[in-house]
């Protein structure tokens, strides 16, 4: 019998008002059924903010340096729960265990730089015009913050979101993807054990239609940060900016990685298949366009079809696996539709193109054959969209700027990628890439926590996590002049004499 999880409200663990439950899956087995998660609605939402409020009271005026004290017990935690929260994170969301790990040491990351940020968190005192004062602005919390994280890194993705929001003083409320709820529940129970005071973290399941959009239409949850498509993204936009709201957007990509003619090929063979079929495709950053040279293109396209042929599916908990599955059925019938969309516009399947194993254990699962496409036009649909799976298409160009406008001729702008060991241009397209990210042999994926991470055009809006742009973002400047002259001056008035 499954366990059924609940939501963490008003310092508790309660059930949903609805009643209502939906099913937790293993993408790579789908007979086995990990839990039962709340599926609720915008009452739990309106109970959540209440009481966040009542936390945001408390918590934001502890010390920063006492929050980040909190933050870096959770760093401990995670790492000692490190492997066990990885086999949880696996079986709800399918990424092989070494990716797993990898998510939940960016969280350990991601906490041990909030920790630190408390003894930082810098303002600036600054000359004031006048005589006998002083000028300065510091951060300060904002108040109820609403996280909608997404299922392809169920650990990673909340920390960057809610470790600096909760290091900044704010409260926050979370709604997971439905697709990967254990793994925060697991983050959750982490951060109380650690000591944060119950009231200052939320834990809402289910849907985006009435929980996420809930959590953005209520008035008193002043910041919302949302990772996931460009489309929900636009939606929420609309309403956040109606009502005056600070979002923070991280949605679609489709990453490049160019190699030129100067390249190691053997290194960016490694790259593209750790790019493109790493997390099976399922990253914002994965490489889903491989632009190259065609002095090079035959011969690199032939070593990869090879080498993706013999990438090992598998359950990502199984030791000797390489690639999991898709998340569900609906992304698989995705994938599969766009296989159609290229072949239809007269791509040539170089390898895949099919679901991996109807029968025996694959069978269990969502699972589908790494694919390569090349001959892919720039500008086709399979070109230009996201698809979120373990498709590469591949584009063959004549020089490096052909390789630029293709690369920069698609609405979204996360990650790039160049192949080459020439200097003069690495360091050229670092300033031509249109990216929020460059990365110079290596492929697009394989962004660090303390650097801060996100996209140009339909990618973002403007906003970064992580590093220490983050802090930026859930934080208000407030500016404070103290004049101790014991008279009125009047600034841009009272003149200043040398
Ligand atoms: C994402 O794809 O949504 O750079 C995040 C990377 C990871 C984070 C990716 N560190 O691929």
């Amino acid at each position: 019998m499954a366990r059924t999880f609940r939501n963490f409200i008003n310092g508790e663990w309660v059930a949903p008002s609805t009643d209502a439950y939906f099913d937790n899956v293993n993408p790579a087995d789908t007979g086995d059924l990990i839990g039962r998660f709340p599926d609720s609605s915008s009452k739990d939402v309106v109970a959540a903010v209440a009481s966040a409020k009542r936390g945001f009271a408390r918590w934001s005026r502890t010390p920063a340096p006492a929050r980040g004290d909190v933050l870096r017990r959770v760093g401990e935690l995670l790492e000692q729960r490190k492997d066990a929260i990885a086999d949880a994170m696996t079986r709800e969301m399918g990424k092989v265990l070494a990716e797993a790990r990898g998510d939940v040491q960016e969280g350990i990351d991601t906490a041990f730089y909030a920790a630190t940020e408390g003894r930082r968190l810098f303002g600036h005192v600054v000359p004031s015009e006048l005589r006998s004062k002083w000028a300065m602005s510091y951060r300060r919390p904002i108040g109820v913050v609403g996280l909608i994280t997404p299922f392809n890194f169920p650990l990673a993705i909340p920390t960057w979101k809610m470790f600096p929001a909760l290091l900044c003083g704010n409260a926050v409320i979370i709604k997971p993807s439905e697709d990967v709820p254990h793994t925060v529940h697991l983050l959750v129970e982490i951060l109380l054990e650690a000591g944060l005071p119950p009231e200052v973290v939320q834990l809402v399941h289910g849907r985006g239609e009435t929980v996420g959009k809930a959590l953005v239409d209520h008035p008193e949850v002043p910041v919302i940060s949302f990772t996931g498509s460009t489309d929900t993204g636009a939606l929420i936009g609309e309403t956040c900016g109606r009502m005056h709201k600070r979002l923070s957007l991280e949605m679609g990509g489709k990453n490049a990685m160019i190699v030129m003619e100067d390249a190691d090929l053997d290194l960016a063979l490694e790259g593209v298949l750790w790019g493109a079929f790493g997390t099976t495709g399922q990253r914002c950053t994965a490489t889903s366009r491989l632009i190259v040279h065609r002095k090079v293109h035959d011969r690199l396209v032939r070593r990869i079809a090879e080498a993706a042929e013999g990438l090992r599916l598998g359950d990502g908990r199984d030791g000797k696996s390489q690639v999991g599955p898709l998340i569900h059925e609906a992304a698989r019938d995705k994938v599969e539709r766009y296989v159609g969309i290229g072949q239809d516009a007269g791509a040539e399947l170089v390898t895949g193109g099919e679901r991996a194993g109807s029968r025996g254990k694959l069978g269990r699962g969502w699972f589908y054959r790494p694919t390569v496409f090349a001959g892919v036009t720039a500008g086709s649909r399979l070109e230009q969209e996201e698809i979120f799976g373990p498709v590469l298409s591949v584009i063959r160009v004549a020089s490096y700027d052909e390789a630029v406008r293709v690369n920069n001729g698609v609405r979204y702008g996360l990650s790039s990628s160049i192949y080459t060991r020439d200097v003069d241009r690495a360091f050229r397209a670092m300033q031509d890439l249109d990216n929020g990210i460059t990365y110079v042999n290596a492929p697009t994926i394989g962004a660090e926590a303390h650097l801060p991470f996100g996209g140009v055009k339909a990618t973002g809006n403007g906003h970064r996590e992580g590093g220490w742009e983050v802090y930026k973002f859930y934080s208000e400047t407030k500016v404070c002049y103290v004049d101790f002259s014991g008279k009125l001056q009047r600034a841009q008035i009272d003149t200043y004499d040398v």
